[in-house]
């Protein structure tokens, strides 16, 4: 089996971490692991099967050379500069950032959505991975589309503080721990609020439009992904103090009736989805449950009875991993299987 130089751009981060455990878990055909990060983690060494690998420093004047697949999760403005640099030097680059999403000549794939247009990448060299919060979100649209176009999605999130990084991390830890031991709060330096006993609903940056730029990630990549710029969606987008997972209230409008019966079908045998669903013995996706794993996981399926073709979903992932680090591996395996 043909194997590739891998490099991940950002391995000392949350999702960069991620990344390398994936490649190592799925089994992925790497010949040699390359890593980068900043400054701060020169000399820094991370396990890759049974091997140390020290981090190398992204810096301006390296060749990239030689690398085959580059998965990128180091920030937006390193996309922006370095992603292209990579692929000149013929890397083909699976981005995680916001930086290359909606560019008309990178496209913006989730395997179980739309598989095909991994083809794109002739373009500029670039994937784009989506948002962790759409990703969850079109995996389970999906086979509701496919039997019924979608007319609208009206979606609420409740984010784990990982999805925001490592220092997010341990300030809900630090936070959580003064309060327990009745010390004074620290003062919170990533969230612009207090996260322990807390919800925020404020996620990236505010725009003129009065939403943040995550609930517009959620409706401009739904429309890209789907392949439907007619689906209306719209957001409210929330951390929570939740370590890892993001959970969503999602609310659907199709063209025609699908019962909660045939949903709860449609859902179930779609690659890539576990429904729970069995209210009656409290069984419903939670998110320390589904931490660790790689499935969308879907919940409390029944008909919206405000409408008359409408369903609310409750939808639940690791946005690590199905969010993150899974999604840009699983396309990097269409890659090295069906492209390079
Ligand atoms: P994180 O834990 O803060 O990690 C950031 C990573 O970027 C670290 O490896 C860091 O290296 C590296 N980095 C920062 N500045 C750099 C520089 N100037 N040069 C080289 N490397 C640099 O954040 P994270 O949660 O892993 O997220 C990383 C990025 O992935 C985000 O900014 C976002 O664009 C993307 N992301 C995407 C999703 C998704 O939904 N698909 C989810 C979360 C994040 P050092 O350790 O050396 O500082
Ligand atoms: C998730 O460098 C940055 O501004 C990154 C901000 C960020 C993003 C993003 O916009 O790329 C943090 C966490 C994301 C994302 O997946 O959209």
């Amino acid at each position: 089996m043909k194997e590739f130089t891998v490099a991940v751009v950002g391995a000392t981060g949350a999702v960069g971490r991620m990344m390398i455990q994936v490649l190592e878990e799925r089994d992925f055909p790497v010949k040699e692991l390359r890593l980068f990060a900043s400054e701060r983690s020169r000399g820094v060494k991370i396990p890759f099967k049974g091997e140390d690998i020290t981090v190398e420093v992204l810096s301006e004047q390296k060749s990239f050379a030689g690398i085959d697949i580059a998965l990128f999760s180091a920030g937006a403005s390193r996309s922006l500069e370095f992603a292209p640099k990579f692929a000149a030097d013929g890397a083909v680059v699976v981005d995680n950032s916001s930086a290359w999403r909606m560019d008309p000549e990178v496209p913006l794939v989730v395997p179980e959505v739309n598989p095909h247009a991994v083809a794109g990448y002739k373009r500029k060299g670039i994937i784009a991975n989506p948002n962790c919060s759409t990703i969850q979100m079109v995996v389970a649209l999906k086979p509701l589309y496919d039997e019924s176009p979608i007319k609208r999605v009206v979606v609420s999130t409740y984010q784990a503080v990982s999805g925001a990084g490592q220092k997010a991390i341990q300030e809900l830890m630090d936070q959580t721990r003064a309060w327990c031991q009745g010390e004074n709060m620290p003062e919170p330096k990533v969230f612009p609020h207090q996260i322990a006993f807390n919800c925020l609903p404020h996620i990236d940056v505010f725009l003129e439009n009065g939403y943040t730029k995550e609930e517009m990630k959620m409706v401009n990549e739904t429309k890209k992904i789907m392949e439907d710029e007619t689906i209306a969606v719209t957001a409210t987008t929330v951390r929570v103090p939740v370590f890892y997972g993001h959970a969503e209230a999602v609310n659907v409008e199709t063209k025609e009736k699908i019962t909660a019966q045939k949903a709860r079908e449609l859902l179930a045998t779609f690659p890539g989805i576990v429904v729970i669903d069995d209210p009656e013995n409290k069984k419903y996706p939670l998110q320390i449950e589904i931490a660790g794993r790689d499935e969308v996981f879907v919940g409390r399926i029944r008909e919206d009875e405000s409408i008359e073709n409408g369903l609310n979903l409750w939808v639940v992932a690791d946005n690590l991993r199905k969010g993150a680090a899974t999604n840009a591996v699983q396309i990097a395996e269409i890659l090295a299987e069906k492209y390079l």
